[in-house]
């Protein structure tokens, strides 16, 4: 685990963040060369049910078990075996990242991410989420200093009472022709429609996910009163089925895919081809991440089918230091790391020094049966380690989860 304090707070509808906390993952091939991936769940289950203690169970108590039954640990292939596992995409995703860095970097002749993907630009454009301010000026300063960084789109975030105002006015300070876009996390209720509605004369490029992660219908009808602005969806989207049923829908015109949200960079892969064969745009979401992170997003974003800028900022957004040779805009755009893997690797005295807080979890792989791997979910599922067992004979919870049931 690593804490990275934030430059400036960065506050959502749903939360305030003063600082990141990334779990990284790390894996050693036989032959000593490491992959790395970045879990982007946040402490608390406030974007999604993905939180950093249960990624981390999750990874720990289940998904290392189900790889351990395999011949040959590949991304695609841990992919795959990773459906037996529901949710926890953002477990996942750490996990596969990490192996399939690993992969491309152990390779007999290593290859990027990005090119591994099918990446067709070396560059890609930056783009910047702006948090919620306490003031309509503070809002302006921080708009005026990334557009005059280089920044190609500006993303707002908005709730109810923080909306028409702020895009109102940096329309009116900055022009019609800023890509300015708006993201509301799911804050509003269908009974706010009209305050949406309203958003639909200010030229934005999009209006992402304002209503509930479960509420596909609100997106729908507010789709038909617009009558420009497209609706993108985030949180309401993390698999291609779910994608699949909200575009037949109409619910969106648009899918900010993040590959943490919908369980890696092979998964978000397929998702940007399914959307392009119905004619609906993607671009890479961000997640606060790390440079790991960062540097992974950067290679999807440079695939074909991402043709709207994403939220790929650079290191220096949100962190003073970051944990890799920080990411860095020039001109408005960011390069694509070309090196093996992942292209970056966290710095050793970061590692070092995070080690000390809290000493790594150290996993070592052990070859199993499937039938070995079902005893150690059994005594995982039992252990005296889990909270809500503690002190609990074994017995006495099975009565109870049998009673349940
Ligand atoms: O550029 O990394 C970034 C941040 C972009 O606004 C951003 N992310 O809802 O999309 C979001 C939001 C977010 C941040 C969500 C952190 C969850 C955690």
């Amino acid at each position: 685990m690593v804490r990275l304090p934030l430059v400036t707070p960065f506050r959502t509808s749903f939360m305030t963040e003063y600082h990141r906390d990334a779990l990284l993952v790390c894996v050693r091939t036989p032959e000593g060369v490491e992959g790395w991936g970045e879990c982007v769940a946040m402490r608390e289950p406030f974007f999604s049910s993905d939180y950093l203690s249960a990624a981390a169970d999750v990874i720990q108590r289940f998904l290392v078990p189900l790889l351990e039954t395999m011949d040959d640990v590949t991304a695609e292939a841990a992919s795959a075996v990773f459906t037996a596992v529901k949710g926890h995409p953002m477990a996942k995703a750490a996990l596969e990242t990490a192996i399939l860095d690993a992969q491309l970097r152990s390779a007999s002749s290593p290859v990027s991410l990005a090119t591994y993907l099918g990446a067709t630009h070396a560059t890609v454009r930056a783009g910047v989420s702006v948090g919620i301010m306490d003031s309509i000026p503070e809002l302006l300063e921080a708009v005026s200093g990334y557009l005059e960084a280089g920044y190609q789109r500006i993303k707002l975030k908005i709730e109810p009472g923080w909306d028409l105002t702020p895009v109102a006015e940096v329309r009116k300070r900055f022009g019609g022709d800023v890509p300015l876009q708006v993201d509301a996390n799911g804050a509003y209720t269908w009974a706010q429609a009209d305050d949406l509605v309203k958003l639909d004369d200010h030229g934005l490029l999009m209006i992402e996910q304002p209503f509930a992660y479960d509420d596909l219908w609100s997106h729908v009808r507010l789709g038909r009163r617009l009558a420009t602005t497209p609706i993108c969806l985030d949180e309401s989207v993390a698999s291609p089925n779910e994608v699949l049923t909200a575009v037949e829908m109409k619910a969106a015109r648009i899918i900010n895919i993040k590959p943490g949200r919908v369980g890696g960079y092979l998964r978000a892969k397929q998702i940007s081809e399914l959307c392009a064969e119905h004619d609906v745009q993607v671009w890479v979401g961000g997640m606060l991440e790390t440079g790991i992170g960062r540097a992974a997003n950067l290679a999807l974003a440079a695939l074909p089918n991402f043709k709207l800028v994403g939220d790929l900022s650079a290191s220096e957004r949100f962190f003073k230091e970051d944990i890799t040779d920080p990411v860095v805009m020039n001109h408005g755009l960011i390069k694509v790391p070309d090196g093996p893997g992942i292209g970056v690797a966290p710095y050793k005295d970061v590692l070092d020094e995070a080690a000390e807080k809290a000493p790594p979890i150290v996993i070592p792989f052990v070859r199993r049966s499937p039938d070995q791997v079902q005893s150690l979910l059994e005594a995982a599922w039992m252990g005296p380690d889990m909270p809500a067992l503690a002190g609990e004979p074994a017995s006495a919870h099975r009565t109870a989860v049998a009673a349940l049931a």
